[in-house]
């Protein structure tokens, strides 16, 4: 029997916000670039594709996902950024740290989010294999950086 496909990055494009004249960091880890390269071009082609524009849009890149925390923290803190979106991949094969990377920066973005008032946008993939990580980044189950960047139009486009 086919299993059917799922594009977890589904979403009604009638329904995402403009993000013209919004400011957005982007803040990606080199470890397992392959993928977090995919996923942070991603994010910035939905971005331009709903009116952000290039030179609103800042990128910045730590070492490994744990780093993410602080990247994130230095551009909520600089209140230049609209939203600020952190994009990093985890595979479980990779490391025996697997559970404390991942929870670690959950919780450091989480606490972010309620810290300050920019919202910081999770885009950590956290997957058992490589080809896991590729299918959510621009594979079959879509790009978990698209996704981002549309959750990101959504939280500055409400009045909170
Ligand atoms: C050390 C480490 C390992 C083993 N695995 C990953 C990974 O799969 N994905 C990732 O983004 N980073 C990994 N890192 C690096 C840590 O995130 C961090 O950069 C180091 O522990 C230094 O603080």
């Amino acid at each position: 029997m086919a299993t059917k496909l799922h594009n977890l990055s589904d979403y009604n494009p009638e329904k995402v916000p403009s993000g013209k004249g919004k400011k957005v960091g982007i803040v990606y880890a080199e470890w397992n670039y392959e993928i977090t390269y995919a996923l942070r071009d991603g994010a910035v082609k939905t971005l331009l594709a709903n009116g952000v524009n290039e030179e609103d849009i800042t990128l910045a890149s730590v070492p490994g996902s744990f780093e993410l925390i602080y990247g994130a923290s230095q551009m909520v803190k600089s209140d230049k950024y609209d939203s600020v979106i952190a994009i990093g991949c985890v595979i479980r094969g990779d490391t025996p740290h697997f559970d404390y990377i991942c929870e670690g920066v959950t919780a450091g973005l989480s606490k972010l989010n309620t810290k300050y008032d920019t919202p910081v946008i999770f885009g950590l993939i956290t997957t058992n294999d490589f080809q896991q990580a590729k299918d959510r980044s621009g594979g079959i189950h879509g790009n978990k950086g698209d996704e981002c960047a549309v959750t990101a139009l959504h939280m500055m486009a409400q009045e909170w």
